[in-house]
């Protein structure tokens, strides 16, 4: 492969193309066509070399999804920087360790981030807003073309020691994604794209960047956390062709066309968990009649094709959305360390993850790495281009990951006669919360010091919908109150962790169950919390 120009690769070709006026971007702020973002990218990376930010700088990001946050990307790219987009929902102290640990040259923020680059002592650009796309551009050298093997992107995924780590892309492993899910999504120009999955989380990126852009495709992008109140509007409003989510997002749009009766606890605790405390869907936005505020009734029939990865999809909730909607599901399974979705079903196979997709290997192994035979479970392992080169200064951690000519994504997977392979779970202790990988540890930790806490144990188990969701186990100190332990644990823990890392479900119990030999029996747990 010669050099790599993904500016050029995903919004010059599209120029060369004449899709020029087309609608690259919708946000908040209105529309972008093709040529009014390349102008932007071209504004903006001036202004970086202004800076004197170098090609090789790392450039932080920490914004929602909106135009200027894919400008910021691209114009780092441009300039032959590397990017490195975090979510804006991580804590100060995450965002100060992420900072120090990439070693960021450059910030870009929405609002909040002034703090955050004194403190660190980051350049800090004004964002442009409607000046970039003006006629005062000023001259910028062209799009800086990079070696395949060079990093060019950062994702940052959380880990079960609490420390995230920063997993490496290089331009090669771009271009393999879309030539691996890219070739089975199959977008088309004329494809209007939404997703719930942020730009900073992998799976957004290649959605809302990657796989839109190098086809000409346009993409809503959408602000604040997902919650299927303001997906259903936004679906009615805006009408895409593409939706890409987490199963529960899915669970709760079914939920939503199924209601024959106001919201229920349930239907609000659903929506609680992909929407923040703040902005959760009630149930005074939605009607009896599955109709929502201003959106009249749910309707995809916009919607031509929906993806679902980030977190297992079980084989009814894709049955069910299948037949109520009449919309093929794609079930995909990806990981930050092979930068997208790398087995995948074609169209909707209830039960099935599916196969992998063009140009990587997939094999299950054991502990050991050594290939198990057709029909067993174990380890998945991904080979192929878009494998990551590896994690930002972590060599231990790296040698478990990228190990035996690829990496190990930390699932349990069986391999069927056909080919097809079924996830079982997770290899670690990870929970994933709706493509969150969050350890119980940190869940734990917040509740470390309460007073009348005797022990807390949290597991992850499976909702009414078949998805994954954190229960915290509690065993009050010896004298102290049940009730009053299990209320000011729930204010700990939404005091002390932001929402998609607060467990579903609390419970006080006398005691916790152990293994014969007197271990703590994790297993039992996960069972019992089991809805
Ligand atoms: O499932 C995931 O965790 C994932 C991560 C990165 C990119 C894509 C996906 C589906």
């Amino acid at each position: 492969m010669g050099s790599v120009n993904l500016v050029e690769r995903l919004v010059g070709r599209q120029l060369a193309l004449g899709r020029g006026e087309r609608v690259a971007y919708l946000d908040q702020g209105g529309k972008l066509g093709y040529a009014e973002l390349y102008r932007a990218v071209r504004w903006y990376s001036a202004r970086l070399a202004e800076a004197g930010i170098q090609p090789g700088t790392r450039g932080l990001i920490v914004a929602d999804d909106a135009v200027p946050t894919v400008v910021a990307i691209l114009a780092l790219w441009w300039r032959g920087a590397v990017a490195v987009p975090v979510s804006p929902m991580l804590s100060e102290a995450e965002l100060a360790f992420i900072a120090g640990d990439c070693r960021a040259g450059f910030l870009h923020t929405d609002e909040r981030g002034g703090e955050l680059a004194t403190r660190a002592g980051l350049t800090r650009l004004p964002r442009g807003d409607a000046a970039w796309a003006g006629s005062g551009a000023p001259p910028a050298p062209p799009p800086e073309s990079r070696e395949p093997s060079e990093v060019l992107l950062i994702q940052y995924t959380s880990g079960s020691t609490g420390r995230p780590k920063g997993v490496l892309h290089t331009g090669s492993g771009m271009e393999a994604v879309l030539a691996g899910f890219g070739r089975v999504l199959d977008l088309r120009p004329e494809d209007t794209v939404l997703s719930t999955a942020k730009l900073s989380f992998g799976y957004g990126f290649g959605n809302s960047l990657l796989f839109p852009l190098a086809t000409g495709a346009g993409v809503i992008l959408g602000q604040g956390p997902p919650d299927v109140y303001r997906l259903a509007v936004t679906i009615a409003r805006h009408r895409p062709t593409v939706l890409c989510a987490v199963p529960r997002i899915y669970a709760a749009l079914l939920d939503r066309a199924r209601a024959a009766a106001p919201a229920t606890a349930a239907e609000v605790a659903t929506a609680e968990q992909v929407a923040t405390a703040e902005q959760a869907v009630t149930a005074d936005q939605v009607d009896g009649a599955g109709q929502v505020d201003g959106a009249g009734p749910l309707d995809l029939g916009s919607v031509r094709l929906a993806v679902s990865a980030g977190e297992h999809l079980p084989g009814s909730l894709c049955a069910d959305f299948t037949r109520t909607f009449g919309v093929p599901l794609v079930n995909g399974l990806g990981a930050t360390e092979v930068l997208h979705i790398v087995v995948a079903t074609r169209g909707s196979q209830p039960g099935s993850t599916g196969t992998a997709v063009p140009g990587m290997t997939v094999t299950v192994r054991d502990d050991a790495g050594h290939l198990l035979p057709v029909g067993s479970e174990g380890r998945l392992h991904v080979a192929g281009p878009s494998v990551a080169v590896g994690y930002l200064d972590r060599p231990e951690t790296e040698a478990r990951t990228f190990a035996d000519g690829g990496a190990y994504t930390g699932d349990i997977v069986a391999q069927q006669p056909d080919g097809e392979l079924r996830y079982l779970c997770r290899h670690d202790d990870l929970i994933n919360i709706g493509g969150y990988k969050v350890s119980p540890l940190d869940i734990e930790a917040a509740v470390r010091d309460l007073a009348g806490l005797g022990q807390c144990v949290v597991v992850g188990s499976r909702d009414r919908n078949g998805l994954e969701q954190a229960v915290a186990y509690l065993v009050p100190a010896v004298g102290a109150d049940p009730v009053a332990l299990r209320r000011t644990a729930r204010a700990a823990f939404r005091a002390g962790l932001p929402p998609y890392k607060r467990p579903a479900v609390v419970e006080v119990v006398e005691h916790l169950p152990t293994t014969s030999t007197g271990k703590l029996a994790r297993y039992k747990l996960r069972a019992a919390g089991t809805a």
